[in-house]
């Protein structure tokens, strides 16, 4: 292996080797710490560390890093305290994520390390947003995202470098080639010479370099750190090396032919490295002794340090409290009113105009955009075009295009582009061109926004917006309401007007939160529904219902369109004294409402759009009757559209939807 020291100094040299030599020393360690029962297991780095080590080393400090399970390194050279590091493998409550997380599976806000999830391929799109986050603010850093050649082949890998590429974002994407995803060989996961040649395909620039080299792995992303902060671009690089180790520990490596082995023990980075700080009498034989004695001492009493920490003591409240993070001033804005709808009648003094449901949404998000220098709004042609409904029209000529950015159809690098823009203080909100399309972008609302919180204390400042529903005439990939998938997902917020005023009132909030909040739009009300919408700049509270109408002999829980069908049916049945409740908020649910929704009546129908089986309406139900069963005088009822996909033709939709057996299940309700 051939060294280039260039200018660097025998101190600077030192210092790099004992960065190398640190993390293979603490899994040393942990190897005989898991034989013992100590620790977990994890994934290990040894044989790979100077990717790890150079890349953190070539950064600075406050440039984030997206490292995956094997970048022991990256932790370690971020001088991240080891006795936490321990606490945090041993699932320990002092340890990075309160000892819900597993090995390397947490980030650090404070060292500027994101956690992964095991999904792999999301971490690359998140160094996107980060990038952009600097772009906007002007900062010459970078960020750098880890992948190795198995995550190359999801769709994440492809959708963040073209982001990436196409918005000229300074972000390294570094490739580590160890020849194996689990077992599976190279020539089983792709079929080009070389992963770098991809660079060239997404229009970046790229390079392979032997990644066991702690030297040229440091001067080579050193310089292309310069380039991309220089150029406003990213850059590929393939490091190549190997995995000395099985993929974990219990896995073994028979899969490995045994001479590679051999082959890679001579390229052993630390190895190698130290041959060539002896043979340039930077080191001598005695001089690596005491590093390592040294290291190795360190390691022993941070462990120590570690053995310390109290047994878990469980606090299911904290548990739960740690979902969302608070409010603070700071994120919900001092200037902002809380108003609902009684304060319209109240208040004289407040001026409010007749608005679409669709302007109220308009006026939400430029009032937030003028409040907020720091939103950002991205989505499928919603620059020059306007959005798919032309809520966004205009917004280029207002707030520029670096804030109102057209995105590439791309749906889980937008939402992974939305969480680094919010580790970096800024607000990321993505509009679905449609509620349908949120299926690619599952995977980062699910398990990255809705779990960070909980993982690692890191906040995701971010809304998707969710055009949704059907009555359109638009069949099944345009039509679907899919709210349920995501209610039952702990970590999310679920908002879902029915008023132009919630509508604008409610998005407010929804930004102002820091939490990520999933906001639905019934595309139906855009220009069906108009009504009195404050000129303020004001919130409506998540998590609160809206009693629409009083009655006494049955109540109507429900939300979207669907409460305009209540309505409707309320003022064709007078002779039903019907009570009609507005969720507005899916999750959290306004159980207090619910509850005295229940009272007025004694005869509960849950009404929605949504399919029936799995549609909240059954959580709702369930709710009731383990909370309010001596308050009903009949089984709760729900009517919910048919369990079938919502079909295209207009009346085989009309059929489908749940309003076409409302009467039914009312008549059904009333005669029991
Ligand atoms: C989406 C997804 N599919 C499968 C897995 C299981 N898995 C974990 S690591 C791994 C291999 C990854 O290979 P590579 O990206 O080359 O990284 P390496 O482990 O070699 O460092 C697999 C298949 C996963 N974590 N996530």
């Amino acid at each position: 292996m051939v060294f280039d020291r260039k200018h660097l100094s025998n101190a600077e040299l030192i210092s790099i080797y004992r960065s190398l030599l640190y993390p293979r020393l603490i899994e040393e360690k942990m190897l005989l710490l898991l034989r013992q029962g100590k620790i977990s297991k994890w994934f290990s780095g040894i044989g790979q560390e100077a990717i790890a080590v150079g890349a953190t080393l070539a950064l600075e400090q406050d440039e984030w890093i997206m490292p995956l399970h094997r970048n022991l390194g990256v932790f370690s050279t971020r001088n991240m305290p080891l006795h936490k590091l321990f606490m945090q493998w041993q699932g320990n409550k002092e340890g990075y994520s309160k000892g819900r997380e597993r090995s390397f599976h947490f980030g650090s806000k404070e060292h500027h390390v994101c956690g992964m999830i095991s999904h792999l391929g999301p971490q690359l799109a998140i160094a996107d947003g980060v990038a952009l986050a600097n772009k906007l603010r002007k900062a010459e850093k970078v960020s750098l995202a880890f992948t190795g050649e198995g995550g190359t082949s999801e769709g994440d890998f492809h959708e963040a470098l073209n982001v990436a590429a196409v918005w000229d974002l300074p972000v390294i994407f570094i490739i580590e080639n160890n020849g194996y995803g689990l077992s599976t060989p190279t020539n089983e996961q792709y079929r080009c010479e070389s992963l770098v040649e991809r660079a060239r395909g997404y229009g970046m620039e790229g390079v392979k370099i032997d990644g066991n080299n702690i030297l040229s792995v440091i001067d080579t992303i050193k310089g292309v750190r310069q380039y991309c902060i220089e150029h406003k671009k990213p850059y590929l690089i393939e490091c190549m090396t190997f995995r000395m180790r099985g993929h974990e520990e219990a896995s073994g490596t028979k899969y490995v032919p045994k001479h590679l082995f051999e082959i890679w023990e001579e390229k052993d980075p630390i190895k190698n490295y130290e041959s060539y700080l002896l043979h340039e009498a930077v080191l001598t034989e005695t001089g690596i002794e005491a590093i390592r004695a040294e290291l190795k001492e360190k390691i022993e009493q941070e462990l120590q340090v570690a053995y310390q920490a109290k047994p878990m003591e469980i606090d299911t409240e904290e548990e739960l409290e740690d979902l969302f993070a608070e409010s603070t001033v700071d994120s919900r804005q001092s200037t902002v009113k809380h108003l609902d709808h009684s304060d319209i009648t109240h208040h004289s003094s407040l001026t409010t105009h007749d608005k679409r449901f669709v302007d109220a949404i308009k006026e939400a998000l430029q009032q937030s955009m003028t409040q907020h220098p720091n939103l950002v709004l991205m989505g499928q042609d919603i620059a020059e075009y306007g959005g798919a409904f032309k809520i966004t029209e205009g917004f280029v000529q207002e707030f520029g295009k670096e804030r109102v950015r057209n995105t590439p159809i791309c749906e889980s690098a937008i939402v992974g582009a939305a969480l680094g823009l919010s580790l970096e203080g800024y607000k990321g909100l993505m509009e679905m061109q449609f509620a349908d399309f949120v299926t690619v972008g599952f995977n980062q609302i699910v398990n990255n926004l809705a779990k960070l919180h909980y993982r690692w204390g890191q906040n995701a400042d971010v809304v998707i917006r969710m055009p949704t529903g059907g009555g359109v005439g638009a069949g099944p990939f345009h039509s679907q309401s899919n709210e349920a998938w995501f209610t039952k997902t702990p970590g999310l917020k679920i908002v879902y007007p029915s008023t132009p005023m919630d509508a604008k009132g409610l998005l407010i909030a929804a930004i102002n939160d820091p939490n990520p909040v999933l906001f639905f739009e019934h595309k139906a009300l855009y220009r069906s529904v108009s009504g009195a919408v404050p000129e303020a700049y004001y919130e409506i509270e998540i998590g609160k219902a809206r009693h629409v109408r009083s009655g006494d002999e049955v109540s109507i829980i429900t939300y979207g369109a669907a409460v305009y069908w209540a309505e409707d049916y309320a003022a064709e049945h007078p002779e039903i004294s019907i009570d009609i409740l507005d969720l507005r908020s899916l999750a959290p649910l306004d159980y207090a409402a619910i509850r005295a929704a229940v009272q007025r009546t004694g005869r509960v129908l849950l009404l929605h759009e949504d399919t029936l089986i799995g549609g909240i309406g059954g959580e709702i139900a369930a709710w009731i009757a383990e909370h309010c069963f001596e308050l009903l005088d009949a089984p709760v009822m729900r009517c919910a559209s048919l369990d079938t996909p919502i079909p295209f033709n207009i009346e085989l939709e009309q059929n489908f939807m749940a309003k076409a057996r409302l009467h039914e299940t009312m008549q059904k309700l009333i005669a029991y």
